[in-house]
């Protein structure tokens, strides 16, 4: 197999954290979706990374349908439960955590457009998306040790990611002063191998 994708991208770290997670053999190629040259929209239409190529040379993408996939491979270390209400709302965690990503990634490149053509309603609006979404997983998050109660999963990973995002991109936005049980989690998950190895590089 082999992960296609940028260093900076949020997406394309969190399934990284899942291949160490589930300790999977995996060859990184570099490629930028915003180069000239990138390969990218020959494998992935919609020109985005990450993009994951199967032994057999079948692009997947996007980043949901990769760590699903990953997961599917091996029994160990099961990061997504298999079915019913359990598996919901891990995923749920999930589509919350890449839509907070989502809105930052969408913030910070309008951000770099020359000054007389930014929205600063624009940014704002993900701003406020980003907010409300850091509030939600603190919520949801409560006094408990991992997003789902059965322990760590999918959940942590697409928090801990989306958190990370935050810091590399917003340093700004003081997160943990305003949910320290996000603190708290985020300090439990950068214990992690997984983690300390894919830190977000420009
Ligand atoms: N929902 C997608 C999002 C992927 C995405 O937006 N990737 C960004 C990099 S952070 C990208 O490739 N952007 C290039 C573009 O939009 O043209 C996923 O989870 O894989």
């Amino acid at each position: 197999m082999k992960l296609i994708g940028s260093l900076t991208s949020p997406y394309v770290r969190k399934v990284s954290i899942v291949l160490a997670e589930k300790k999977l053999e995996c060859t990184f190629e570099l490629d930028s979706p915003w180069a000239s040259d990138s390969k990218v929209p020959s494998m992935n239409p919609l020109g985005k990374v990450p993009v994951l190529l199967l032994d057999d040379a079948t692009p997947l993408y996007d980043s949901r349908v990769i760590v699903e996939y990953l997961d599917s491979t091996t029994a160990n270390n099961r990061l997504i439960p298999a079915n019913g209400r359990e598996r919901l709302m891990v995923r749920r965690w999930e589509a919350l955590a890449d839509g907070v990503n989502d809105a930052a990634v969408s913030a910070f490149l309008e951000a770099k457009r020359p000054l007389e053509q930014q929205s600063a309603d624009w940014i704002s609006r993900q701003r406020e998306k980003i907010s409300r979404g850091l509030k939600s997983m603190s919520d949801d998050l409560g006094p408990h040790p991992w997003c789902h109660a059965r322990g760590f999963s999918l959940a942590d990973i697409a928090v801990g990611v989306a958190l990370g995002y935050l810091d590399f991109r917003f340093p700004d936005i003081r997160w943990r002063g305003q949910h320290p049980n996000l603190a708290k989690l985020y300090d439990k998950l950068m214990l992690r191998h997984a983690f300390t190895e894919t830190v977000p590089v420009a």
